[in-house]
């Protein structure tokens, strides 16, 4: 497919001042016209709670965990990256059926919570099966955020954390 035409160019540009401004607001960079320095309103991650689900199949498996963010400015959970698995995606739960997403938002002053039958992560193509007693490193991308690294415990299939 061919993206000439005066149409498709104009959506371009559209989508890339949305992205540009949105990636402006996420650095909280209002003015404000005093001396710089001012970061009140950048987001602060914390990461709890992590596990893998053991899977029942050879070929994927489940990852839970919660994001904190205890800053003034939102942030978005935009990707995973682990030895385990060649491939993770964000997907969220509607009614019975997931659905992939880009990103998953970790308000300001709040938090995502990523549990069984809610939103979660779905690794595929796995390296190896993982095993209970195992533990994983995943890597955390964030749209604003460093990212972040943690070791994710392999829990049984029927484990659920408590609150
Ligand atoms: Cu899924």
């Amino acid at each position: 497919m061919r993206a000439t035409g005066p149409g498709i160019r104009k959506a371009a540009a559209v989508v890339l001042t949305f992205g540009l401004s949105a990636a402006l607001a996420a650095c909280g960079s209002d003015d404000g016209g005093g001396d710089g320095g001012d970061h009140k309103a950048a987001p602060k991650l914390s990461v709890s709670g992590a596990y893998v689900s053991q899977p029942p199949l050879d070929d994927m498996a489940a990852g839970y965990l919660t994001v904190r963010n205890a800053g003034g400015g939102a942030d978005k959970l935009t990707s995973v990256t682990t030895p385990l698995a060649s491939e993770v995606t964000l997907h969220t739960t509607e009614g019975t059926r997931m659905k992939q997403v880009s990103s998953l938002d970790v308000p300001a002053d709040g938090r995502v919570q990523l549990t069984s039958g809610g939103d979660h992560l779905m690794l595929t193509n796995l390296t190896h099966r993982p095993k209970v007693g195992e533990k994983v490193s995943f890597t955390l991308h964030f749209a604003t955020s460093d990212p972040i690294e943690i070791k994710v415990p392999v829990e049984p299939t029927t484990y659920r954390p408590k609150d």
